[in-house]
């Protein structure tokens, strides 16, 4: 194995997945052993020691959120503890965990296991963006693999830890990756976000201690296990272990996806992707997807990991960089985001089911050349009364915010010249 691409230097360049026996000549399930020679409270301070942070977009410790669940003995009432693997992939200009389940899912099973152990879970639900056929019917297959050969199920490899896996294919809307909207859509409910406290683990699915965890973070795990906390800080540049899968889209000149070290700049990014494409200079980038606010050339050199990106005002998010040279328009980026969220709004929180459509309709009027000063004014509005947290059940709105608030903050210039006949980079000269 290549442990400087811990996570996916195993993988085919063809994306096929290994059979059992391949992953096993690889070293496959190794880690799996390792930890259950442990107990559950080993593998947890290993993995918190690891500084191993999130990477559904909150960047919240791993670790913190397993200390969360009750063993069996703590728990108020009998019954399982469930482990939920987040695979519904929504977020515009995300494609990693595509790559993780299609091209390495008994990577992602090792995970499973592993964090399903040091939760006291005993089921394990891995929820699959709809789209993503390859992805639901390979991990499918190799479940059953895993199955069969008693490396997954009762009784795993004789040290009477069970854990059923099961895959699960999402509603296919971009809520259902909210975590408490995805367990009312596993539950048979329509998928809505509801309040927390209570948090999952207190009482998640059917009532029960429920961990939400991202594919590429269970997807870290096994490599923790295998070669320890130290070796997996040490991958990183900064304080948040591990490397980090980046994906590059927008205009560079190969998008894609790209391990390197948590903490990589921006600048090696791009130029890793071939430098940016168009005209060849950067107007600016959205670090970690659509919900993520724009940076510009000045933020180059910001390590990217979550605090720093933080620090610079925006957000790592899904750490898939959006990349904007000077003939694409923020403005009709920004539209097409907010297009996007507000058709993905579940409607229960006002500000967001009224709010995001009114932007858009907004935008897209400044782009057309149809849109007034006035309109101008209710943008700033909604920017500055739908960005602090707490406005509603989720964060859907305050992430759609992201892209909106740092637009009329960065551009204000441009985006008023929209007012005189639509966008600049349309017109004709
Ligand atoms: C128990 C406490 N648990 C916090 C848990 C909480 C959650 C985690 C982080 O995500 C971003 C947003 C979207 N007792 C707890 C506790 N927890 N305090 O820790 O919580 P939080 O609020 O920081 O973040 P969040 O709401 O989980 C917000 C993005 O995540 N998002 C993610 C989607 C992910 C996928 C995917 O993985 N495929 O779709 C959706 O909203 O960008 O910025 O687990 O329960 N005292």
């Amino acid at each position: 194995m290549t442990t400087d691409l811990p996570l996916t230097g195993r993988a085919r360049p063809d994306r096929v997945p290994h059979s059992l026996p391949e992953w096993r000549a690889l070293g496959g399930y190794q880690a799996v052993e390792r930890a259950l020679a442990l107990t559950p409270l080993q593998v947890l301070d290993t993995v918190d020691a690891a500084a191993l942070n999130g990477r559904g977009g909150a960047g919240f410790p791993a670790a913190r959120k397993w200390r969360f669940m009750p063993a069996a003995a703590d728990a108020v009432s009998p019954g399982p503890n469930y482990l939920i693997v987040n695979g519904d992939e929504m977020e515009p200009g995300a494609f990693k965990d595509r790559f993780l389940l299609e091209a390495l899912p008994h990577q992602l099973i090792e995970g499973t296991i592993i964090a399903g152990f040091a939760t006291h879970a005993t089921e394990a639900i891995v929820l699959i963006r709809d789209d993503y056929r390859a992805a639901i019917a390979g991990l499918t297959r190799a479940i059953a693999e895993a199955e069969a050969a008693g490396l997954l199920g009762d009784n795993i490899l004789n040290t009477g830890y069970s854990l059923h896996i099961r895959v699960h294919p999402s509603a296919g809307r971009y809520i259902v990756g909210e975590e408490t909207a995805l367990i009312a859509a596993l539950e048979g409910g329509r998928a809505m976000p509801r309040k927390r406290p209570p948090f999952p683990a207190q009482s998640g699915l059917w009532g029960r201690p429920t961990t939400v965890n991202n594919v590429e973070t269970i997807s870290h795990v096994p490599h923790i296990l295998a070669h320890g906390a130290q070796w997996f800080r040490a991958l990183s540049r900064t304080e948040e272990g591990g490397t980090k899968l980046y994906g590059l889209s927008g205009r560079v000149n190969r998008p894609g996806l790209i391990e390197a070290p948590m903490g990589t700049t921006a600048r090696e990014l791009i130029d890793r992707a071939g430098g940016v494409s168009g005209n060849g200079r950067l107007l600016c980038f959205q670090p970690g997807g659509g919900a993520t606010g724009f940076l510009g050339p000045e933020a180059l050199d910001v390590p990217m990991d979550f605090g720093h990106v933080a620090k610079a005002g925006s957000m790592l998010g899904t750490g898939t960089l959006i990349v904007l040279d000077e003939t694409a328009c923020p403005v009709e980026v920004t539209a097409r985001h907010m297009a996007y969220y507000a058709r993905e709004s579940c409607g229960w929180c006002v500000p967001c089911r009224e709010g995001l459509p009114w932007a858009a309709r907004i935008l897209h009027a400044l782009e057309e050349g149809t849109a007034r000063r006035e309109d101008l004014q209710a943008l700033h509005d909604i920017a500055r009364e739908a960005s602090p947290r707490g406005r509603s059940f989720c964060d859907l709105m305050g992430g759609a915010m992201g892209p909106l608030a740092s637009l009329l903050s960065r551009f204000g210039d441009l985006v008023d010249d929209h007012l005189h006949g639509g966008c600049p980079r349309r017109r004709a000269p």
